[in-house]
């Protein structure tokens, strides 16, 4: 047999996956592993060297990478740097761990892709069909690297997959049986050189779809409808939902407390009744959930119950506490401008908002028009903090600064002690100048939050 040399590019929880993936394939002789950190070598097996397997960094390691058969990228490296340009140039096979992953995959996929979401969708998508005695894989985005599904499938599995754009620039033949745009609106313009390059790498997810594959797209998103509502040339079928309108031929929307969905020419109602998700962005998330598992071939008939039963997602909308009628809510997960504001449509209260860490090239102008109607009070926390005040330019006694988020919140506190309102963390920003992730700081802010309500 041919056996092949491949490279890995970046060790984290991606690469790590792949490269006990191809360890144990017969069809792979050496492994290279490139990363820009030094590699700890308690990750490796002992006597790695000997199994052919190296270690690179730097400009020599990138040329060295040119003599491998396929190079896999980590979706956390950008493969349109400069510098990777000469392994491009050198005709190696260059591809991302999803269509690797995808490649040696025959079960079902669901693919959810969208700025913001996609999460919650994809973990709602994942209780319904376990719920209902599939054996469904969450995976992807999520924190799952595909690759680390392989052996665990079954031909009558369903694998929910969350797909970011990082996973989506280096695809080939990568086709989900059902794919799902939440929505597109800025983010990672740290990564990307213009807005219509983040776009582009989001819509690669229908690069290989045929007429007949489904799109679930949301038509409360202005650049989805723009782009393919009504339009002949669409290379799919679309299937459009949304909670403001409700005139699809296929698709799903809202009337009153039930959600409709129409799909292979059938229409159900759907009562909403005990849903525990805060906010109108999680309806859509909800509608479209719902879609997914019907177009997947589940009866509809007991989504009400599993929705019911669905514990939501930390740091997305998690209420964490309430002191003399002030909430705290948590969505550590809003990290981008975008993720801010449906957050604050969410919210029926007054707000004192926590906003700020590292600043990702958002357009924070946006929050003004909310100022002194919902928004009372802005608390600034991280390095964005003056890059956030001056895009919002507004005048200076709507913000305040805090170093920390236990002064943040206290802050915020004594802005809506006696109001009933609500404190938010709904940063907009990434987590990365402060805490490790946006996890670490949702942490921290929920154990603060406990320890000044446990102040009395
Ligand atoms: N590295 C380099 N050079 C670089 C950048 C990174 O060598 O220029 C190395 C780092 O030193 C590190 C490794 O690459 O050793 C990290 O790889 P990675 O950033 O791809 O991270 P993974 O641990 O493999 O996690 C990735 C996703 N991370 C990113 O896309 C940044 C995880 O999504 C995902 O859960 C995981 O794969 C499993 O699929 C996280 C994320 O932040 C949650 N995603 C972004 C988002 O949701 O906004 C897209």
């Amino acid at each position: 047999m041919d056996r092949k040399k491949v490279g890995i590019i970046g060790f984290g929880r991606t690469g790590e996956a792949l490269f006990s993936f191809l360890l144990d394939d017969p069809g792979f002789s050496d492994i290279i592993i490139f990363d820009d950190k030094k590699i700890d070598q308690a990750r490796l097996p002992s006597g790695y060297i000997n199994m052919g397997v190296e270690l690179l960094s730097g400009e020599k390691g990138i040329e060295k990478l040119s003599r491998s058969d396929l190079v896999i990228f980590s979706p956390g490296v950008n493969g349109r740097e400069e510098r990777f340009l000469p392994l491009r140039e050198s005709g190696v096979k260059i591809i991302s761990e999803i269509e690797f992953a995808s490649s040696l995959i025959d079960s079902k996929i669901i693919a959810v892709t969208g700025t913001n979401g996609k999460s919650t969708t994809v973990s709602l998508i994942h209780h319904i069909l376990n719920r209902s005695g599939i054996d469904s894989h969450l995976t992807g985005n999520i924190g799952v690297p595909l690759i680390s599904e392989v052996g665990k499938i079954g031909s009558d599995s369903i694998i929910v997959l969350e797909v970011s754009s990082f996973q989506l620039e280096e695809i080939e033949d990568f086709k989900p049986e059902i794919t799902m745009i939440l929505n597109v609106t800025p983010d990672h313009l740290d990564r990307y050189s213009s807005l219509s390059e983040y776009r582009e790498a989001k819509l690669n997810i229908l690069k290989n779809l045929s007429d007949d594959d489904p799109v679930i797209l949301n038509y409360d998103d202005a650049f989805l409808r723009e782009k393919f509502y009504g339009k002949d040339r669409n290379n799919f079928r679309a299937i459009w939902f949304s909670v403001e309108e409700s005139f699809f031929e296929e698709g799903g929307w809202l009337t009153g407390n039930k959600a409709i969905l129409k799909v292979n020419g059938k229409e159900q109602e759907l009562l909403l009744e005990g849903n525990p998700l805060i906010g109108s962005h999680n309806l859509e998330n909800i509608i479209a959930s719902f879609l997914a598992v019907s177009l997947a071939g589940l009866p509809v008939k007991d989504l009400t119950e599993s929705l019911k039963s669905f514990a939501g997602l930390p740091h997305r909308m998690e209420v964490c506490g309430e002191k003399e009628g002030v909430r705290f809510i948590n969505d550590s997960k809003a990290t981008n401008i975008d993720a801010t504001l449906k957050s604050i449509t969410g919210i029926e209260d007054d707000i004192a908002l926590i906003l700020g860490g590292k600043d990702k090239g958002g357009d924070f102008s946006v929050l003004k028009e909310h100022l002194n109607k919902k928004i009372k009070k802005i608390i600034l926390i991280g390095e964005a903090a003056a890059t956030i005040a001056a895009g919002i330019n507004s005048e200076k006694t709507f913000f305040t600064r805090a170093n920390t988020l236990d002064e943040a919140l206290r802050k915020g506190y004594e802005v809506m002690a006696g109001s009933r309102g609500t404190v938010l963390l709904a940063p907009g920003c990434a987590s990365f100048d402060m805490f490790r992730n946006y996890e670490e700081r949702g942490d921290v802010f929920k154990k603060d939050v406990k320890k000044f309500i446990d102040e009395g």
